[in-house]
C-alpha cells in the first residue's frame, strides 16, 4: 500500500480554509454516491472519510495528509438533485475556486458508476477537467455489481466517452478488485 500514514488535515468549507500546499496533491471527484469517500478509505486502509448510502454526504473539500507530504482531496459529489439551490451554488463556487487557486495538483481521479449509463454530468465534468489541462484518470466504480460481459461493454463505452483519459481503471471496494492497480497509479501520480 502506498499510503502509510493518513491524517485529516482540513475540512474546507471556504476558500480561506484551504491548507497550505504540500509537495503534491491529487483529487477525487465524481457524482454523489459514486463511491469517492469509500475508495479513499480503501486506499487508506482505514475509515477516515465519511461515507453514506444516501447521496450528498461529503459537503466540503476534505484534505487528507498522507505520508506527511501529500494531499489527497475528497470532493463533494455533483449531480445530486435533492440539495437546496443555495447549497449547490455554494459547492460549485467552492469547487471552482479550488481550480482557480494554485495547487501542486498532479492528477484528477474522476469516478464514474459502472452500474448505470454514463451520465451527461460525467462527460461534462470530464470535458471541463480536460479543458483545464488536467491529467484525468477515470475510475469505474462498484464493479462487484456488474456482470463480466456487461463490464467489458461498459469499458468500451467509457473508452469512447472519455477518450484522452490517462487511464480507465475498474474497481470495487467490496470485492477489492482493481485496488492494487489503483494504489500503484496513485503512487505514480503523487510522486511524479
Ligand atoms: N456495491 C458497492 N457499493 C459501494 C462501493 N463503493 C461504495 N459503495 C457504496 O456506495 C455508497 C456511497 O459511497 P460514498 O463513498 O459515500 O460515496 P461518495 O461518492 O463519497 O458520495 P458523496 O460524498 O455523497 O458525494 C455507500 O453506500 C457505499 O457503501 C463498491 O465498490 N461496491
Ligand atoms: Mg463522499
Amino acid at each position: 500500500m502506498f499510503v502509510k500514514k493518513v491524517e485529516l488535515d482540513v475540512d474546507a468549507r471556504r476558500i480561506a480554509d484551504f491548507p497550505k500546499p504540500l509537495k503534491s496533491e491529487v483529487i477525487f471527484l465524481g457524482r454523489s454516491n459514486v463511491g469517492k469517500s469509500s475508495l479513499l478509505n480503501a486506499l487508506f486502509g482505514r475509515k477516515m472519510a465519511k461515507t453514506s448510502s444516501t447521496p450528498g454526504k461529503t459537503r466540503s473539500l476534505v484534505f487528507f495528509k498522507i505520508n506527511e507530504k501529500y494531499h489527497l482531496v475528497d470532493f463533494p459529489g455533483y449531480g445530486y438533485a435533492k440539495i437546496s439551490k443555495a447549497e449547490r451554488q455554494r459547492w460549485s463556487e467552492l469547487i471552482e475556486s479550488y481550480f482557480t487557486t494554485s495547487r501542486p495538483r498532479k492528477a484528477s481521479f474522476l469516478l464514474v458508476d459502472s452500474r448505470i449509463p454514463i451520465q451527461k454530468s460525467d462527460v461534462e465534468a470530464y470535458e471541463w477537467l480536460l479543458a483545464m489541462e488536467e491529467r484525468v484518470i477515470i475510475v469505474s466504480t462498484k464493479i462487484d455489481k456488474v456482470k463480466n460481459n456487461d463490464l467489458v461493454r461498459k469499458m468500451k463505452e467509457m473508452e469512447r466517452a472519455f477518450a484522452g483519459a490517462e487511464d480507465i481503471i475498474p474497481v470495487s471496494t467490496v470485492s477489492r478488485k482493481g485496488l492494487k492497480e489503483l494504489d500503484s497509479k496513485l503512487r505514480y501520480y503523487v510522486e511524479r
